[in-house]
């Protein structure tokens, strides 16, 4: 039995001695009983797993515009958890909790919180998330943070990994829209690279408005330790996707739109768009220098064709997907209206900047795979796996054998097709964007389900498909339909990912409430026997103990502005408690150890039930309590 089985058996013990009453204490043993069957890893070859049996890889999924992040397991493809970062969430209470509203707060750009507070609001509420990916040490994931962006509201977010829980959300000035984004993978992240996706005017404040030949695309590096902008380049063209080098020297950036045309006509109208390569360094240096301008805070370089900054090599039509290859040398870059991908040589980068050599001289091969090639994939041990949205296939490749063929040689690259249902878009590989690629699942991400389930309504889930790619011919073993949307995902090996399993209380997530505790002579785990009034605004302080909470009732007065602090004293895994404020539209949870609050006005007089809406113990339904509000004086 492994540690967090016997974990769960000793929480099931513990539930289990403080139930009266044989028929529950029964139940509660046959509860036990589940936790206990041995933790087998999936057999070879097979992706199933048996009740209890734990998958060997975290894969971190985007969610597109429902704005969360979510954990499924590989090769189950169970749906683990899912951590609301750009949404609201009526479970958690993200979006509402004084520690969320701090994180969807705190990073927005002044004039936003004024257009916000206007309209009687204080964040956005919805969000388009993308790009998971997490940090970098060395080419490989370190297991520190995932970084995430929304493109509708231009913001990049974190989430810890120790805890699994978002702590940063920054939004981006001066650019529009942020699409692609990947950290650096060496020496570390480092920085966060990520495209504003539409072009603007660099001043967006109504001056300029319809001569697209004003408006401008930023390329934005983050930093990743302090969540702030460290610099910004101007581009020409639309920026897609991204990725990094191996070697700390350059990124990426697919570009699409190279005539800056405004309809569909203009923006598809050259026959080459490009691949934008970004001199870190040489950046560095014009930033150290006081190059270019500041603008909102931040420096602004402008790296459109012809600056020292930057290089622009031309691709045919539209490019989108940008992955560098697990060989640390080759960087594929995905054609979408042509089917081609385009593949850079990483070491004859240095002579584009330094000789000024034809941008095309890094191309080392370009083969042709099928329409609609999207996004790749590797194993690690040359093959490339290649979405084509159009053919509803994926291809695999042989990146060596593509490159002989450029050269001249008389070889096919491509060794395998298979069908996915349907329309393609991002796919990944075990540890596939990291120098630790190993060659054993693939995930395609299906735009598409049309028939592959039991109809919804008109409305149909997307499908996510699991391909065993261990041997040349690609093997779909199983569909995974998804809400909106599985854009983009990473699989991660699970012993680089060690959340805790309870919170510390020293965590600074809720350090807020630890200093408010202080300044009112309240220690957060005793809770206050009183509500402490400080005029009108009345702050209460209670902890929870499975199946209670400390105050059965308290009284505020009508037009009060209450602030309630819960600590969840549980320190056993899983036993996680809610508060969920009747009529007052007030929920959010409190995981063991954690401690959680909410700020709200007592406006509705009367008899307020409160109670604990996750479900942490038999006597669960017990777990309440009353809020009496007096009414005003007439
Ligand atoms: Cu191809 Cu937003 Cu990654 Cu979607 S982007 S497919
Ligand atoms: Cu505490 Cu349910």
């Amino acid at each position: 039995m492994t540690d967090k089985a016997n974990k769960l058996s000793v929480t099931r013990r513990g539930l289990m001695r403080a139930t009266a009453g044989g028929a529950v204490a029964a139940a509660a043993t046959a509860a036990a009983g589940i936790a206990s069957p041995p933790r087998a890893h999936a057999a070879a070859g097979s992706h199933a797993l048996g009740p209890g049996q734990l998958d060997e890889y975290y894969g971190f999924w985007s969610s597109g515009h429902a704005g969360e992040l979510r954990i499924l397991g590989v090769p189950s493809m169970r749906e683990l958890m899912r951590v609301p970062v750009f949404n609201r969430c009526s479970a958690t209470g993200w979006g509402q909790t004084n520690e969320s509203l701090k994180v969807l707060t705190e990073g927005l750009l002044p004039e936003t919180k004024e257009l916000l507070a206007a309209r009687g609001r204080v964040t956005y509420d919805n969000g388009d998330l993308h790009h998971p990916h997490m940090s970098f040490t060395d080419g490989t994931y370190d297991g520190r943070y995932l970084f995430m962006n929304d493109k509708a509201n231009t913001r990049v977010a974190r989430v810890r990994c120790d805890i699994m829980k978002c702590d940063k959300i920054i939004e981006i000035p001066n650019a529009a829209d942020i699409h692609g984004l990947r950290p650096q993978k060496y020496p570390r992240t480092g920085y966060i690279f990520a495209n504003g996706e539409h072009e603007t005017p660099l001043v967006n404040d109504g001056r300029i408005l319809d001569s697209p030949e004003d408006y401008v695309n930023i390329f934005t590096a983050i930093d990743g330790d302090t969540m702030t902008v460290a610099w910004q380049v101007i581009v020409s063209g639309n920026l897609d996707n991204c990725d990094a080098d191996y070697q700390g020297k350059y990124a990426f950036s697919t570009s699409y739109n190279s005539e800056m045309g405004m309809t569909l006509a203009e923006m598809t109208e050259s026959e080459t768009d490009h691949c934008v390569i970004f001199d870190i360094k040489a950046i560095e240096a014009g930033v150290a220098a006081g190059d270019g301008q500041m603008l909102n805070g931040v420096r602004v370089l402008d790296g459109r064709k012809g600056s020292k900054y930057t290089r622009y090599v031309p691709i045919p039509n539209s490019p989108h997907g940008c992955n560098t290859a697990p060989d640390k040398r080759h960087v594929v870059i995905n054609g979408k209206l042509s089917p081609t991908v385009s593949v850079i040589d990483v070491t004859k980068v240095d002579a584009l900047f330094s000789e000024n050599a034809d941008p095309r001289s890094c191309i080392v091969a370009e083969p042709q795979l099928g329409l609609g090639p999207l996004h790749t994939a590797f194993d690690g041990k040359g093959g490339a796996f290649t979405t084509l949205f159009l053919d509803s296939q994926i291809v695999k490749w042989d990146v060596e054998k593509a490159i002989r063929a450029y050269a001249g040689e008389d070889v096919d690259p491509i060794i395998s097709k298979v069908d996915v249902h349907y329309q393609p878009g991002h796919n990944h590989s075990t540890m596939g964007e990291t120098a630790e690629a190993d060659g054993r699942w693939l995930v395609s991400m299906n735009k598409f389900s049309k028939d592959r389930f039991i109809n919804v309504g008109p409305l149909k889930p997307e499908n996510e498909q699991l391909i065993d790619i261990s041997s040349d011919e690609m093997k779909v073993l199983h569909d995974g339909p998804t809400f909106a949307e599985p854009h983009d995902c990473i699989i991660v090996r699970r012993d680089i990912v060690n959340p805790k399993t309870i919170w510390d209380r020293d965590d600074p997530t809720f350090s807020d409430a630890v200093r408010q505790a202080a300044a009112d002579g309240v220690d957060l785990e005793d809770g206050a026997e009183e509500p402490i009034r400080d005029g009108n605004k009345v702050r209460v302080y209670m902890y929870s103990v499975a199946p209670e909470f400390s105050m059965e009732k308290f009284t505020v007065r009508q037009g009060d502005e209450v602030t309630i602090y819960i600590t969840n004293l549980d320190d056993v895994d899983d036993v996680t408690h809610g508060f969920c404020l009747s009529n007052y539209g007030i929920a959010f949870e409190i995981a063991p150890q954690a401690t959680a609050s909410v700020t709200f006005t007592a406006d509705r007089p009367g008899v307020h039930w409160f109670y604990c809406q996750w479900f942490c113990h038999a006597l669960h339904m017990e777990m309440r309590g009353r809020m009496f509000v007096e009414p005003r004086a007439a």
